[in-house]
């Protein structure tokens, strides 16, 4: 499988590539002056991208359960600089992860080959800003919103109303213009899901291949380890390992993580594996 980059170039995904997360709200490079932001920004960027990430996901809003909106203004001020920062350093992948149709559009001219949208391109001028852009684009599932989607969700068929759910969204992106080799699928694990959910979808990911397209997953640090383990979210790295490994057996070939050089490992070992699978299958 490939993706369609606005450059001209694919993105191979004949193996797993991982996405490193570079968060780039107040609470994760705390200082006042906008412009010591940059520089932490920066340098994780080029960490992650040593350890092995393909991609840089580049967030200026938090997206995490019960989180506060912020303007367009402010999140373009967090992330365009750093965006220009490691575009000028690096020519490594950049994703914007964003469900502004403005931010989309700045962070596109700044660099971003990819937007990375957890509301899956239904706010308002989102779809045409991405149409427009050239760019790639990941679209998520994600039962409600952020400040409330953790507060009672509830599904009566979680993979197939996920599937649907993208279904429309591909659909929606081709109408508007925008060829089926610039898109991503993505569960969203955790967006107004039950931990119940969050375990049938990854158990049953192979479902989703039917769109044909290519499948992101993100667990990295989530709420569903935490559950399952008792951990708290500075120490799931294990349990997120574990279910990558599961995401990627299961066809997975983005994988969005915190701890990049663990994820990278993890995946080696879990395509190794899935390639053995179909190997297997082929001569039997
Ligand atoms: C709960 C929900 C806690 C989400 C933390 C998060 C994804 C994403 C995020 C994902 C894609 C976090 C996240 N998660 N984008 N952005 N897929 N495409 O850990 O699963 O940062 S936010």
């Amino acid at each position: 499988m490939k993706l369609d980059l606005p450059d001209g170039r694919q993105l191979d995904l004949s193996s797993p590539v991982v996405m490193g997360v570079l968060n780039v709200t107040p609470d994760s490079f705390s200082d006042g002056g906008r412009h010591d932001q940059v520089a932490p920004a920066l340098a994780m960027a080029l960490r992650m991208i040593e350890e092995g990430a393909g991609i840089i996901d580049i967030g200026g809003e938090s997206t995490r359960p019960g989180a506060i909106p912020v303007s367009a203004d402010e999140e373009c001020r967090r992330v365009i600089p750093v965006i220009e920062a490691l575009h000028r350093r690096s020519d490594c992948l950049i994703s914007i992860d964003t469900m502004k149709a403005e931010v989309i559009r700045e962070a596109c001219r700044a660099g971003a080959m990819i937007i990375n949208d957890v509301n899956a391109l239904r706010s308002e001028g989102a779809l045409v800003a991405a149409a427009e852009s050239g760019a790639a684009i990941c679209l998520m599932h994600m039962q409600g919103e952020p400040r409330t989607m953790q507060n009672a969700p509830a599904y009566a068929a979680v993979v197939d109303e996920v599937t649907a759910f993208l279904r429309e969204r591909v659909a929606a992106c081709l109408d508007a213009g925008i060829p089926a080799g610039r898109l991503l699928i993505d569960p969203g694990f955790g967006f107004g899901k039950r931990l119940a959910d969050n375990l049938d979808l990854l158990a049953r990911l192979p479902e989703l291949a039917v769109l044909g397209l290519p499948i992101l997953v993100g667990m990295s640090r989530k709420g569903m380890l935490g559950q399952l383990t008792g951990r708290d979210v500075g120490d799931r790295l294990a349990g997120g390992l574990a279910a990558t490994s599961i995401a990627v057996l299961n066809g997975a070939v983005i994988v969005r993580s915190h701890d990049v050089a663990a994820t990278v490992d993890a995946v080696k070992v879990a395509h190794a594996v899935r390639l053995a699978a179909q190997a297997a299958a082929r001569t039997s």
